[in-house]
């Protein structure tokens, strides 16, 4: 059985969130035999330099789980592309590129965060490529943490004011997009997150019927996609 979360936004400021996590890491996610979470795993993250007791909590926590059996796997986020190698090694996790095909029963899965789809998002397209090419990721990785911890507070509430004056379809995924990068790999099924819009959608490739998933944000509630011999189930649960 395959466990899939996002989106949890991991910050100290939400014990119940927080809670609810360790919850699920120590019952549900030890029957799994593995687990995928797909990005904006922490509400921000500036660099493995700057993990905060908290977030090392959270690591020993992932990494009891892996000790236990089950794999995991990281994505980055738009707000946690900074995770490296030190919070894997030390969560016991192994990080995946975005997208990442994954062999789930024998079903080639598309798998992603989900932001490089919103491509009519254009101010935040903009602000994708010149955070994540490799020039700026090389001078971002170099600044002081401070710096990095002011550059992130900004950016947030930038993002922040902006969103809230964006249409509603222009933070979603742009269909044309998910169609194209489901045919470029030949798959039938995507699964992501980001938009916080949960979801199971159907459309048709090519003649076929295929599926997009959409994984639910932790914020009133949880929600996790499980993936065994019955299918593809999403459920929620309340995290009080
Ligand atoms: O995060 P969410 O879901 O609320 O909104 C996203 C898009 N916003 C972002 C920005 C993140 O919230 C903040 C990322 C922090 C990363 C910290 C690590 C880096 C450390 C070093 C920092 C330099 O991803 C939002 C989308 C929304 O999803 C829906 O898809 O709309 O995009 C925006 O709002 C972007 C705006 O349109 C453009 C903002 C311009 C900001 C200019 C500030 C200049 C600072 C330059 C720094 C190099």
């Amino acid at each position: 059985m395959i466990l899939l979360i996002s989106d949890l936004h991991l910050e100290e400021k939400r014990p119940d969130i927080t809670r609810a996590f360790l919850r699920f890491l120590e019952s549900r996610a030890t029957h799994a035999d593995a687990l995928y979470i797909l990005g904006d795993f922490f509400e921000v993250w500036v660099g493995d330099d700057g993990m905060t007791p908290y977030q090392h909590e959270i690591a020993e926590a992932l990494n009891t789980l892996s000790q236990h059996g089950t794999r995991i796997y990281l994505m980055h986020g738009n707000r946690d592309f900074m995770i490296g190698k030190a919070f894997c090694r030390e969560a016991g996790c192994t990080l995946l590129s975005d997208p990442h095909i994954a062999q789930f029963g024998g079903e080639r899965v598309l798998l992603m965060h989900g932001d490089s789809l919103c491509t009519r998002d254009e101010g935040y397209m903009r602000l994708r490529r010149l955070l994540r090419n490799p020039i700026s990721l090389f001078i971002l990785h170099h600044l002081s943490l401070s710096k990095r911890q002011k550059l992130a507070q900004k950016l947030r509430s930038s993002s922040k004011t902006e969103t809230r004056m964006k249409a509603s379809d222009i933070i979603d995924v742009t269909p044309a997009e998910v169609v194209s990068i489901m045919q470029h790999h030949g798959v039938r099924k995507l699964i992501h997150g980001h938009t916080h819009r949960p979801a199971i959608h159907t459309l048709e490739l090519a003649g076929d019927q295929a599926q997009r998933i959409v994984l639910g944000d932790w914020d009133r509630k949880g929600w996790v996609l499980q993936v065994d011999q019955t299918g593809f189930n999403q459920t929620s649960f309340d995290l009080s």
